[in-house]
């Protein structure tokens, strides 16, 4: 039957799936009309209110254009309908039993028309809502979505309530919205401490008419588990369909075929019911033969081998399939005692994958717009998950006020290895328990966890970001706790948590984060005295007022889910936005309205004091100390903490075997705790974590009391590794020889282990004269494996570490003298294109920054020290970027700049051969190289 002949007035597609008709109303054929009608222009669905209005230029300038988030601010405070017409001409469409208009996102206080009468409402973004529409249609159809001012909404329910459900608004440096609790909404989109409030309105999902006899696909839930004795995978299919609401017996055959090996496994099973609600859910087992398929790692572990699984459901008259991609591996949340003779040493906290530990390493994704139809962007997601590929990362936290993420998202996610800490969308509010808000929940929760249940990638849900701290800790509650400890339960415990494990028992839920885990679960209301403790569960982590250089200052913790420091993004990005005036420096009117951390500027600039004098600097200048600092800060933190998988203190803290930092990527152009910027630029920090987490890491470490260095030699479970020598020299910073250089040979480093590989007094490595000036001198780690698979090779890149503030080093730093040697261009089969830069430098350049004007790309390493030769590359998409170009636009920074100078000016400009032997630039104000 071909349901394209259904006419739809101004060409939407119609999309045949199987034999059931879906067809897209998606487009933009679509108006939208301001609820007083003075403002009416084209919208697209899938789409948003502000896009709508910056498409028809109502909007005349970009909504993160200097303060437009306030400017921009009536969008939101008025209502909107969008509407569309579509017509219906196929008779054999309208004869079918089944039709329904599907919504799969509602941007959220909204009713629904069809024809002028009322279809349905909806209330919350997250839910598909299906509706009837069988006899509803005609030739002709107009629909109408009338969607209320989320602030007016959210104000409107937050008053109807029986006792306030607090914290009312968002705290006065964010520039916010309130009530935002109230709105089962991205929790963000009323602003946070890294993003603007852009309540967001609009058809942000697909809208489809879909018409069928007997029923369709709607999801493939899958359990898998492995059968030691029968060396065999049991992977039970659970298959959701939607039939219509008739309750008429739906009759059919139910094939899953699953693509392994030479010739598919196959079963068939006979659907003989009745639907309950519309659905009908068929359960199907196979038995995989351990030796069909090949087990899935996460990155950094081993591959990712995915493996098609096709259901078919076969009524004879229509036919409907669905496609998913599965993996086979185990995952779990050990938590077992540390000691079970002394139960006050607490438990363990730590994934487990194909029964092998995992130390988590990443970072926590906040959604990837403050614009919900902008946080699908396919090729934004890509990039994302791609650089969280590259910094070594196996996890990403999906916290929970932001929006669940697309399928595509998760199939990235299954594909790349990156494990999924997968939040519910509740954060640092305390939320309703009425029965209108729980049954909103109720249709979120199991839609959701249906959806991306047979994600490989996921290894944990959980239940809110932070709730059960400011719960216990009264964040907001002024009085009356026990009620909202009785809600807190309600909303955690009696409802989300039996939904999770209905539709996914293989994986944990926790009910917060931070959270202590099984003892959470055994408090009373599930809320423990302190859910930071460190031998239970995860901690979050934030300290703006130590050194965090300091590696005393890290987290004890299990595992740590978030911990971070705010830097500033490099001047390109903000230039986008913000006007000369603007950018003068990091205090002007601007940066007051982008820095939502109440004291953010001073905090920043205290941290970059820590190791910097701050003088007279430019913005551009900051911003890179603002990233030097972050990056050091977050290094030292990681690699503490990663010492210490091998610890276990008398406390019984310890054993620490996760690292997610705060915060992954930005919504907008601000000072933020981001590591990747709104434009994609990757800040330093990111070009650390490549290193901080590494597989092998050789970390050295000041031991302050005893002066003592000791370098700790890290190997995950990857492959043991063979006559290692690790290097360890002392420097001074004027000197490019070593003072000392000790040498320790290792004959074998077993995988997955943790091993003190030197302790010495620093007076056996400074000279006598240094002992109050250790100032002058740095530690140089490296290593090199004689013996790996493929030859002699460096184990890792150099790690340093400075043996005190480097304010107090910089007298004793020579000046660098970079060169240039070459650059040259290759075209890569992606059709990108690869400049290798060669430079050289007479003394050591610390953190050495290169960019090249606002050019977006990868380079092999940013901000490395580097003494003598050194090549990096960089890959751009740019294809007008040529070896001129880069000459002539590109700028090395590091920290021997002075900073009481002015910006230097430019040298002349070179010739442009594509190749510049040893260039002889003489370096305007010694250090900060600037081409042209
Ligand atoms: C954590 C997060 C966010 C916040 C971040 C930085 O608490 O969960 O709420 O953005 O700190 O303050």
């Amino acid at each position: 039957m071909g349901w394209h002949l259904l006419a739809l007035v101004l060409s939407a597609i119609s999309i045949v799936r199987g034999n059931i008709a879906v067809i897209d109303l998606g487009g933009s054929h679509w108006t939208v009309t301001s609820e007083n009608k003075s403002i009416s222009t084209e919208a697209t669905v899938p789409g948003g209110i502000y896009s709508d209005l910056r498409r028809g230029n109502i909007l005349k300038e970009d909504v993160y254009y200097r303060d437009n988030d306030l400017k921009y601010r009536w969008v939101s405070k008025t209502g909107w309908t969008y509407s569309t017409e579509f017509e219906v001409t196929d008779k054999n469409f309208l004869a079918l039993p089944n039709q329904f208009l599907v919504f799969h996102g509602v941007d959220t206080i909204a009713t629904i028309y069809l024809n002028d009468k009322e279809l349905g409402k909806t209330d919350n973004m997250f839910v598909r809502y299906r509706v009837d529409v069988k006899d509803k249609l005609q030739a002709k159809n107009k629909l109408s979505i009338v969607i209320g001012s989320p602030i007016v909404e959210a104000d409107r329910i937050s008053k109807s309530l029986e006792h306030p459900v607090p914290p009312d608004c968002t705290p006065g440096s964010y520039n916010g919205e309130c009530h935002i609790n109230m709105l089962r909404k991205m929790q963000a989109s009323f602003a946070w401490d890294w993003g603007p409030a852009m309540p967001s309105v609009g058809i942000w999902k697909s809208v489809e008419l879909e018409g069928y006899h007997v029923a369709r696909i709607r999801d493939i839930l899958t359990d898998i588990t492995y059968h030691e004795d029968l060396k065999s995978w049991h992977l039970s299919v659970r298959v959701i369909l939607e039939a219509g609401l008739s309750q008429a017996v739906v009759k059919a055959k139910l094939t899953a075929e699953l693509a392994v090996g030479k010739k598919p496994l196959r079963v068939d099973s006979l659907v003989n019911a009745e639907p309950g609600h519309g659905e009908i859910e068929v359960v199907s087992t196979l038995m995989v033969p351990a030796s069909e398929v090949e087990l899935w790692w996460p990155n950094g572990y081993g591959e990712q081998p995915l493996y098609n699984l096709q259901i078919t459901l076969a009524s004879g008259v229509e036919m409907s399939t669905k496609s998913i991609k599965i993996g086979f591996r185990t995952v779990e949340l050990i938590q077992d005692h540390v000691d079970p003779n002394h139960l006050e040493k607490g438990r363990y906290f730590y994934f487990e994958v194909n029964k092998v530990p995992i130390y988590s390493k990443g970072s926590n994704l906040i959604p990837v717009d403050i614009l919900p139809e902008r946080s699908n962007n396919e090729s934004t997601i890509r990039d994302l998950l791609v650089s969280t590929k590259e910094a070594n990362m196996n996890m990403l936290r999906v916290w929970g006020g932001g929006v669940y993420m697309s399928d595509y998202f998760y199939e990235t996610c299954d594909e790349l290895g990156i494990l999924i800490w997968q939040d519910m969308m509740f954060a640092c509010n305390n939320y309703p328990a009425t029965p209108t808000f729980l049954q909103s929940v109720r249709s979120e929760i199991s839609q959701t966890v249906r959806r991306i249940q047979h994600h490989p990638c996921i290894a944990v849900w959980a239940g809110n970001n932070e709730m059960e701290g400011a719960t216990i800790q009264k964040w907001y509650i002024r009085e009356n706790p026990e009620l909202y400890y009785k809600e807190y339960a309600e909303l955690y415990v009696n409802t989300l948590k039996p939904i999770v494990l209905q539709y996914d028992p293989t994986r944990p839920y926790l009910t917060s984060s931070p959270t202590n885990g099984i003892e959470s679960e055994k408090a009373k209301y599930a809320l423990a005295d302190n859910p930071y403790s460190n031998i239970y569960g995860d901690t979050h982590n934030y300290d703006y007022y130590q050194n965090l250089w300091d590696p005393s200052t890290a987290p004890k913790s299990r595992f740590c889910s978030e911990f971070g420091i705010q830097s500033l993004p490099q001047l390109s990005t903000f230039q986008k936005v913000a006007t000369e005036a603007d950018l003068a420096s990091w205090r002007t009117p601007f940066f007051d309205s982008r820095q939502h951390l109440a004291g953010g500027t001073g905090i920043l600039e205290s941290s970059v004091g820590h190791q910097f004098e701050i003088g007279n600097l430019t913005l551009e200048y900051f911003a890179y100390l603002s990233q030097i600092y972050q990056a050091g800060a977050i290094k030292t933190i990681t690699e503490q903490m990663r010492r210490d998988k091998g610890v276990l203190r008398e406390d019984g803290s310890g054993h620490n075997m996760g690292a997610l930092y705060w915060q992954l990527n930005d919504v907008w152009q601000a000072p933020t705790w981001s590591s990747i910027d709104y434009d994609g630029n990757w800040k330093m920090l990111h070009y650390f974590a490549r290193k901080f987490f590494a597989p092998v890491l050789i970390s050295p470490v000041l031991n302050v009391s005893s002066r003592t260095l000791e370098v700790v030699l890290l190997n995950d479970p990857n492959r043991p590794l063979h006559n290692v020598t690790i290097v360890t020299e002392s420097y001074a910073w004027n000197d490019t020889r070593p003072f000392r250089s000790v040498k320790t040979p290792l004959v074998t480093v077993e995988s997955n282990s943790v091993h003190k590989v030197l302790t010495k007094p620093l007076s056996e490595l400074l000279p006598h004269s240094a002992h109050h000036h250790i100032a002058a001198y740095y530690i140089k780690v490296s290593a090199v494996e004689t013996t790996p698979p493929s030859g002699p090779a460096p184990l890792m890149e150099p790690n340093y570490l400075y043996l005190a503030p480097l304010k107090n080093s910089t007298k004793y730093m020579k000046d660098p003298e970079i060169k240039i040697r070459h650059v040259v261009s290759k075209k890569l089969a992606s059709g990108q294109t690869e400049f290798t830069i060669t430079l050289c430098s007479q003394h050591i350049s610390l953190f050495t920054w290169l960019s090249i004007d606002e050019v977006r790309g990868k380079y092999s390493d940013n901000g490395f020290n580097m003494m003598g030769d050194h090549e990096v590359r960089f890959v751009t998409d740019n294809s007008s970027v040529t070896v001129d170009y880069v000459l002539n636009h590109m700028t090395v920074m590091n920290v021997q700049f002075d900073p009481a100078h002015q910006k230097p000016t430019k040298p002349e400009q070179s010739s442009s051969a594509a190749t510049l032997p040893s260039m002889q630039w003489s370096l305007v104000l010694g250090v900060l190289l600037t081409l042209l």
